[in-house]
């Protein structure tokens, strides 16, 4: 059976198309800044909301009925949803996919059921790489739907509960070593604290540490050498999330002596809840040499939530390509669409026209971000404003000659610093100018 029986395969048709089943800019084989843009982009769909999604929320039940979803047997529904997601993959020109272990496989009676049906989804989704090319960029495990998780995965008080969640995700690892996973994910679902009342954090985040020391244990054994991925959230759905943002999840991986094993994945909609720019959490991975992949999505000012909306800001998307472009690009990583259709976009075509425009989004603001770089005007700004750091006294700071004895006696002798202007208004002007 097809489930996308009325959608053809979507085409580059360029920026003059009328045709909204068409890419206007993301053309995979066009090379831009020295890669195609399949490279660059390296796009994944994302189970848990493209093939589950239903528009449910809190007021209101399921909205979206899809082919895909209406057995009741929970084995063959899984089946038809890997099969759609394959088929959807494919008319998209989609290259990877990613999901959680208990989006693709239910959860059965006990644990082993649970992993007897994870291993026959898997073997399915092993075959379908096969024969559509269609590959895994990441694996993760759900550790925050099922009511044991309530207070926690690795973090939970109880210990019968740290230790199901890491028989879990040496299954969900397996899983994804099998299928060739580029990576393996760790949200923190419901690590973090309702109240420090109840809450010893020290041992919480002690016990978190473990499990990644043991899940890293766990990839050499088993000859898994995907990228490990920790992905920041601030809050939602805990008050507080332990892995709050990246510089958070950084300090946490150094502390505990996890920083040469993992990365970060960023998504765009976790930066705004934290308070900062898709862009400032990008940079402040990429500085740390540890962007490992995006989570492409995007909030609403107006909204204090994860609304999870589908990326359509060029200024966003073009300000995350300039961060990508200028540290090397996104490697072993990618970028997921973990977003989903609003509930009132009820047809199927919503799901092709909402990742269409997150990936012309993207393939757009990747092409204006080159232009950014080639043109050099901005950066020939950015490396005069720090110019002085190559002069005499400049250098002695930098290579850490110069203590404050010797900076005391050269700024009696120099006085005092001219005024720069920082530009800002100019660079923003200038910005604009490339957006067209
Ligand atoms: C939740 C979220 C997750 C992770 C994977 O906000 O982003 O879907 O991406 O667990
Ligand atoms: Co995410």
């Amino acid at each position: 059976m097809t489930h996308f029986n009325n959608i053809p395969i979507i085409k580059y048709e360029g920026s003059d198309s009328t045709n909204p089943l068409s890419f206007k800019y993301y053309d995979a084989t066009r090379v831009v800044a020295g890669k195609t843009m399949a490279e660059h982009l390296r796009f994944a769909v994302s189970c848990w909301h493209t093939f589950l999604g239903t528009g449910q929320d809190i007021f209101g039940s399921a909205v979206h009925s899809r082919s895909w979803s209406g057995d009741s047997d929970p084995m063959s529904r899984a089946k038809s949803t890997m099969h759609a997601a394959f088929e959807f993959c494919q008319k998209l020109g989609m290259e990877y996919y990613c999901f959680h272990d208990r989006d693709i496989a239910p959860e059965g009676e006990t644990f082993a059921e649970s992993c007897k049906n994870l291993e026959e989804i898997v073997n399915l989704a092993d075959d379908l790489q096969k024969e559509t090319g269609v590959k895994l960029l990441w694996g993760t495990a759900n550790l925050f739907s099922n009511p044991r998780f309530t207070h926690g995965a690795s973090t939970n008080p109880d210990a019968h509960v740290f230790a199901y969640a890491a028989a879990q995700v040496k299954h969900a690892m397996d899983a994804t070593k099998q299928l060739g996973g580029e990576g393996y994910v760790f949200w923190g679902g419901r690590e973090g604290y309702e109240t420090l009342l109840n809450t010893d954090m020290q041992q919480e985040q002690e016990n978190m540490a473990k499990f990644f020391h043991m899940a890293v244990d766990y990839a050499k054994k088993i000859g898994f050498t995907g990228q490990f991925l920790i992905e920041p959230k601030p809050k939602e759905p805990t008050k507080h999330q332990y892995d709050f943002d990246a510089a958070t999840v950084l300090n946490f991986l150094r502390s505990y002596e996890l920083i040469d094993h993992f990365k970060l994945n960023i998504e765009a909609n976790h930066a705004t809840l934290a308070g900062h720019t898709f862009a400032h959490e990008l940079t402040v991975a990429a500085s740390a040499g540890k962007l490992g992949s995006i989570d492409v999505n995007r909030g609403d000012l107006l909204l204090g939530w994860d609304t999870d909306q589908f990326p359509t800001d060029l200024y966003d998307t073009t300000q995350a390509m300039l961060v990508l472009l200028q540290h090397g690009g996104i490697g072993k990583g990618g970028l997921n669409f973990d977003a989903k259709l609003r509930r009132g976009s009820t047809d199927v075509e919503d799901l092709f026209y909402a990742h269409i425009g997150g990936m012309d989004t993207f393939a757009r603001g990747l092409l204006i971000a080159s232009d950014i770089i080639e043109d050099g005007k901005i950066n020939e700004v950015l490396s005069n404003r720090y110019s002085s750091y190559s002069s005499e006294i400049g250098q002695s700071i930098v290579s850490g000659e110069a203590d404050f004895d010797s900076l005391d006696k050269w700024v009696r002798e120099n006085g005092e610093p001219k005024m720069q202007s920082g530009k800002q208004e100019y660079l923003e002007n200038l910005f604009n100018s490339y957006i067209r």
